[in-house]
């Protein structure tokens, strides 16, 4: 046995010095493609200097970069020969630092390491609109996919896995001014998997989808993909059984933003994907039926016009071809259109719309229609993903949500959509250096604290109860009939005008130093400032849909639509909750998702705004390189432990690396863990030894332990067996 666990020592040398070797060739290299790692930077790493090796890599094509075990990512905006599966079983279980930085490294790192620890894992995938966070979820994905245990039963959930991505992005993905398939929506993605490894199941939580683009698109932007693949690649006879045309100019929710065709989108193709796609995740014809009769009679309510009548209320022009493929009568379906039920006393009471009030009733059903039957897809899909193989299984959890973002004009879906990424920033900050630093004082290890922006400052700015923007907003909509968004707007400059992170035309600009419009609100984000157009605020965040809008759907024979809108759904008496604020309890279930995992991160960082390939824009990459903390990141990263282990589980782990601590230690585990790695052979400044941790500086001490416990664990097999097990 001793015998042994020398030769185990040699091995643990050798691959200390392996791994160090490999790691001294890429610093070698460093002068033509920049250092892979930015902690084997210069101490003193300035900003440009990393912006320097940024871009020199990016000219390259080595698109990623570590610093420690995070992933940082510059979007190539082209095709890059580095995802095939070769490249997938060159990063199979080797060790991460020695091979070039890769995004199938880190995933394959959090898949050993959930493996070996049996504990749950999230990666957390941010960056603006645009820098690829989608297309970095999809990869790692693709990876787990096809490095997987694959058996028949395996790899029917593979199949699932992978394709409910495109039905999706379908449906819920877009093009924008910023990214040409814009996440609209929030997706969280569990990955479960057995103790072998195999993955056996999934489960997706979405997160407050833009509707508002079914019935509105800005200039230069497109609806939800879904409805272009549709009319673009629909086969002939299902564009007749849903009465449409084979032209998006036809349909008003298809042209408002003048690009129906986009050359980086081929409709036709995708819509082949799609249905490809939904037969694999189980959808039945009749599903598939009843779902495209849907998203053609969004796009046929989108053409009903209104016309005055003598009274001046809206009416539904009787020439209308009334395509309605919802299973309503048309009698029921024009009432709900045109007029308001009222509850007087004993009877009810049909009020007439005006025709603004008709248009705003008709999108109202629109989006809810388009809403709920995205909820409802989510389902099916989380139907089809359900672990049905395995009783135990850990997880990997993907979070891949829309991207910061700033227009021309910011509305209230853009407030939600950059309050989410504070947030995320926020969680960042709070596992990384926060509470990393946090954790050397507790354990008594010096430290010499690295300052940075906490952003916590502009998550209480707008989710404070009381005086937080979304209270006063939810405040503001409680008053109908009295509240606008102009006094939202003045109950802001009330209550938080004084906030440094808040402006308005009233408050004056010198927090900015630019002006601003009266009904605009101006927020300093994390990320950089965006200004508000508080139009709609109200209207956006109530999202009513006028009771008899329900009534009517409740008549409909389709049935995800009667599903949606079921019979026992609570009536408006009591007040549904705003959206902005399901929106907020919903971030704070995701928060407590992630906290119960240990985090991974890839920062993916858009290098132009052009698109382009090549283009390495520096004031827009050092711009993110600030807010994305990662200079902090580093500092704290070089000044730092790599890695850290209660002493228990360490020594439990690797006992048997050492003749004193195996197969029983009867001392303290801190001095096990002291003799072990005086055996192994530890150099001083390689370790720390905390209250109750061990803190690692490099990973690859830490690898090179972990092959030797792999030698070990495979010739003492047959002890194991016997029940010796130190796993
Ligand atoms: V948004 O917040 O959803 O608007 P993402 O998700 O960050 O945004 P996405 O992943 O969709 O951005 O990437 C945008 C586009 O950049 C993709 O459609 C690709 O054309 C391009 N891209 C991104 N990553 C890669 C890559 N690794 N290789 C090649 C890429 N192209
Ligand atoms: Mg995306």
């Amino acid at each position: 046995m001793t015998h042994m666990v020398l030769e185990v020592k040699e091995s643990l040398e050798e691959r200390c010095n392996q791994i160090l070797r490999n790691m001294e060739a890429s610093l070698t290299a460093r002068d033509r493609v920049g250092i892979q790692d930015f902690v084997l930077l210069d101490p003193h790493t300035s900003e440009s200097a990393f912006l320097d090796n940024l871009r020199k890599r990016f000219h390259e094509n080595l698109i990623y970069t570590y610093i420690g075990t995070l992933l940082v990512s510059v979007n190539p905006y082209k095709e890059l020969d580095i995802y095939s599966k070769k490249q997938m079983d060159t990063y199979m279980g080797v060790n991460f630092f020695e091979l070039p930085p890769h995004i199938y490294a880190l995933a394959d790192n959090v898949f050993r390491t959930m493996q070996s620890e049996f504990n749950n894992h999230f990666i957390l995938i941010s960056g603006e609109s645009g820098a690829g966070k989608t297309e970095a979820s999809k990869k790692i994905l693709q990876f787990y996919a096809v490095s997987c245990p694959s058996t028949k039963l395996l790899n029917n959930v593979r199949d699932r896995l992978l394709l409910s991505n495109p039905v999706l992005e379908a449906f819920g993905n877009a093009k924008t001014l910023k990214n040409d398939n814009s996440s609209r929506f929030g997706k969280y993605m569990d990955i479960q998997f057995d103790h072998q490894g195999g993955a056996v199941g999934g489960h997706i939580l979405s997160y407050l989808l833009e509707k508002s683009r079914v019935v509105h698109q800005n200039h230069g932007e497109r609806n939800f993909h879904i409805f272009y693949q549709l009319v673009e690649g629909g086969e002939e006879d299902l564009l007749r059984w849903l009465g449409l045309e084979r032209n998006c100019k036809n349909y008003r929710y298809l042209v408002q933003g003048d690009c129906a065709k986009v050359s980086s989108i081929n409709d036709k193709s995708d819509w082949k994907t799609v249905r490809k796609a939904l037969s694999v995740i189980e959808f039945s014809e009749s599903d598939t039926e009843h779902l495209f009769g849907i998203i053609a009679s969004v796009l046929h309510l989108g053409n009903i016009k209104f016309d005055v009548d003598a009274r001046g209320y809206a009416t539904l022009n009787n020439n209308q071809e009334m395509h309605w493929l919802l299973g309503i009568p048309n009698q029921v379906l024009q009432q709900g259109l045109t007029h308001r039920k009222i509850e007087a006393k004993t009877e009810e009471v049909f009020s007439p719309f005006s025709v603004d009030h008709a248009v705003y009733a008709r999108d109202a059903l629109a989006k809810a229609i388009y809403g709920r039957t995205f909820n409802w897809l989510v389902n099916k899909i989380n139907e089809s993903l359900a672990n049905k193989v395995s009783k135990k299984a850990t997880v990997i959890g993907l979070l891949d949500i829309y991207g910061f973002e700033v227009f021309s004009v910011n509305s209230f879906e853009q407030f939600c959509i950059n309050y989410c990424n504070e947030k995320l920033q926020q969680l960042f900050i709070e596992l990384t250096l926060k509470s990393e630093q946090e954790e050397y004082e507790m354990e008594g290890i010096e430290w010499e604290p690295v300052p940075y922006f906490n952003n916590k400052i502009i998550c209480d700015l707008v989710e404070e109860k009381f005086r937080g923007i979304i209270s006063l907003l939810d405040e503001e909509c409680l008053r109908p009939g009295e509240a606008t968004d102009i006094t939202f707007l003045e109950k802001m400059e009330e209550k938080i005008g004084g906030h440094p992170h808040f402006v308005t035309h009233k408050l004056g600009d010198q927090k900015t130093r630019k002006t601003l419009d009266r009904g605009d609100f101006r927020l300093l984000h994390y990320a950089g400032e965006v200004t508000y157009c508080v139009v709609g605020f109200l209207d956006k965040n109530n999202d009513l849909l006028y009771r008899n809008g329900k009534e009517v759907m409740r008549q409909s024979k389709n049935a995800i639509i009667k599903h949606c809108f079921p019979s026992t759904e609570p009536d408006s008496k009591r007040r549904p909750e705003t959206v902005v604020t399901q929106f907020k309890s919903s971030l704070v279930g995701l928060t407590e998702i992630l906290m119960s995992k240990e985090p991974w991160y890839v920062r993916c960082i858009k290098p132009n705004e052009a698109k382009q390939p090549g283009h390495f824009n520096d004031v827009l990459v050092r711009h993110q390189v600030k807010y994305l903390g990662l200079m902090e990141h580093l500092r704290v990263r070089r000044a730092g432990f790599a890695y850290r282990r209660k002493y228990e589980i360490f020594l439990q782990r690797y006992k048997p690396l050492c003749p004193d601590t195996w197969p029983n230690w009867k001392g303290t585990a801190a001095e096990g863990v002291q003799l072990l790695i005086k055996h192994l052979g530890y150099k001083p400044d390689e370790y720390k030894m905390g209250r109750t941790k061990i803190f690692i500086r490099h990973p690859r001490t830490l690898f090179a332990t972990e092959d030797a416990f792999q030698v070990c664990k495979h010739k003492l097999g047959e002890i194991w067996l016997n029940g010796w097990s130190c796993n």
